[in-house]
């Protein structure tokens, strides 16, 4: 079957009001893309959701970060699910490595997270991948298992569901992950859904690759079976996220 290319930006905790309204007059507007195609969404931080959303053109699509792991309440600094419901985003990203690492959040927290978003019908990319540590060890497979069993009863509409690779090693530090490193688990992913889930659900869910994606090293990322998109950081605050649109067209 035919998986739609999904392309995510990850903008993480950065850019300004103005750098930000540049960002999208001068490098998402303008991208020639097919949107038929290739679906995109951009993760601001949540201050700026409601100043992208006015301004990006409406083939885009718009995301959170993260959410709470508690509804609306007195859960002071949160934003919870239903509150980027209300503002019309449609996704969220969750279970970042860096919500994992630095925030010290268990697979079973994110499972919480996945099993609120999913449950108010947002869409969520859900983030796994393994550690240096992990990686040197060949535990690489194991970990990832383990991360997506964390959510396996946390979603009732996998239609709804991104699954992003990120091998932790190569988050923000410049390494790719090889075309086959990258295949391999993004095959396990697969085989990890369709043993789990469904057969019909492994064919159809889209696994994206994340860590150090460039307009360089897009291309040769993007052929391979198991890999039906990217989520990017560093990258997505440049002008260089045009041509990555644009190649993945
Ligand atoms: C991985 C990725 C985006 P970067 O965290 O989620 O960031 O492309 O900067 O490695």
């Amino acid at each position: 079957p035919m998986r739609k290319l999904i392309i995510g930006a990850n903008w993480k905790s950065n850019g300004t009001i103005q750098s930000i309204r540049s960002l999208v007059q001068t490098v998402l507007n303008p991208a020639i893309i097919d949107y038929k195609n290739t679906e995109v969404v951009i993760a601001p931080m949540y201050i700026h959701l409601p100043i992208v959303k006015d301004i990006l053109k409406s083939d885009f699509h718009l995301g959170a970060q993260n959410c709470s792991l508690t509804g609306p309440g007195a859960y002071t600094g949160e934003v919870a699910a239903e509150h980027l419901k209300d503002l019309g985003i449609p996704w969220v990203i969750l279970g970042h490595s860096e919500r994992r690492h630095i925030y010290g959040e268990s697979d079973a927290v994110i499972a919480e997270k996945v099993k609120r978003a999913g449950a108010l019908g947002l869409k969520t990319i859900i983030c796994v991948g393994e550690n240096l540590d992990e990686r040197v060890a060949g535990t690489t497979t194991e970990v990832v298992s383990r991360q997506l069993d964390a959510i396996k009863y946390s979603l009732s509409d996998w239609n709804n569901v991104v699954i992003a690779y990120e091998p932790v090693w190569a988050i923000g530090t410049g390494k790719t992950a090889t075309p086959e490193q990258a295949q391999e688990v993004h095959g396990s992913i697969r085989l990890w859904i369709g043993s789990n889930i469904g057969r019909l659900v492994a064919n159809s869910t889209r696994v994206i690759y994340g860590g150090s994606v460039t307009d360089e090293n897009c291309k040769e990322l993007l052929v391979l079976d198991d890999i039906d998109g990217f989520l990017v950081g560093g990258a997505s605050l440049k002008p260089a996220f045009k041509t990555i649109l644009e190649i993945c067209d």
